[in-house]
């Protein structure tokens, strides 16, 4: 659930400026080779979107390599620009040069273009159609209400709350007693595309209550979510995805400073989440 960038942050890193661009590794020519069997793959990246830390993690499961960029939001490259005209947003991953905008597409890109190393959809159609319908709701339900939490105050931040915690409740319903009852994850015994899209992002959930100070998650009302929580953040690959907890913070801490100093204009229902973008 990139909780928007977070999912729910995708729309919060973009006006604020609290880390310094780094641009790793040069941009390479880009050799125009076919798309579908990419010879190498770049990925353009932003280091607190989950959107990214999405695309970065299935790369990492699937054992590809990669070159990364770290994009500047606030001062976006020619590249970005060129490569994604209609949002101008990261993750974008060229492959062999062509790009690939949007995080689920090019995890979807990913899996078909490399099904036999750690497939991250099930075999079966109706067990896709299931994961894929979790995830649109965690894109189009569950990010902006946590966004709403974080570009809130006073009673509307306890509307907010409320609202996020119903929509989990949906979701814990499906952990606890519908389509993935007694899985430790949702793709099974180990992570898969759900559980990219619902984890890179709910690993802020704990960094937007420190920040808000509010609780949005507690183990007796979301037993479920709670533990699918813990285990995903344990996994290997996660971890050394995720920046450090502090980072988040800090990053989050000025970002909900950045927002309330826009009140009037932006802290009702998450208006301002969209506002800032
Ligand atoms: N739906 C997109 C969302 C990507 C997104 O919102 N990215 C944010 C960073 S987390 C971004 O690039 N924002 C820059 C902007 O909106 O100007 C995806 O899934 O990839």
């Amino acid at each position: 659930m990139p909780i928007p960038t977070l999912l729910f942050l995708s729309h919060l890193t973009q006006t604020t400026n609290m880390e310094e661009p780094k641009r790793p590794t040069e941009h390479k020519t880009e050799e125009q080779g076919n798309p579908s069997f990419p010879s190498s793959l770049t990925l353009l990246g932003s280091w607190a979107s989950s959107y990214t830390h999405r695309v970065q993690l299935a790369l990492k499961l699937k054992n590809l390599p990669f070159d990364y960029i770290e994009e500047d939001l606030m001062n976006k490259s020619p590249s970005l620009l060129t490569h994604n005209p209609v949002y101008k947003k990261v993750p974008v991953l060229l492959a062999s040069g062509h790009p690939i905008p949007e995080s689920l597409l090019i995890l979807h890109f990913l899996d078909e273009s490399f099904p036999d190393t750690y497939p991250l959809l099930p075999a079966s159609p109706h067990h896709r159609a299931v994961a894929r319908f979790w995830a649109y709701f965690a894109e189009d339900r569950l990010g902006p209400a946590v966004a709403a939490v974080f570009a809130s105050s006073g009673e509307d931040q306890l509307a907010a709350v409320a609202r996020f915690r119903d929509e989990l409740r949906l979701l814990e319903a499906e952990l606890s007693e519908g389509a993935f009852v007694g899985q430790r994850f949702f793709a099974g015994d180990r992570i898969g595309f759900l559980d990219i899209v619902v984890g890179c992002g709910s690993y802020w959930l704990a960094v937007f209550e420190e920040v808000a100070e509010v609780k949005l998650v507690d183990a007796d009302s979301f037993p479920r979510f709670h533990s699918w929580l813990r285990d995903f953040e344990e996994v290997e690959e996660v971890k050394a995805i995720i920046p450090p907890f502090d980072k988040l913070l800090e990053y989050a801490h000025g970002l909900r400073r950045a927002m309330l100093g826009m009140e009037g204009v932006s802290a009702k229902n998450g208006d301002g989440v969209a506002a800032v973008s």
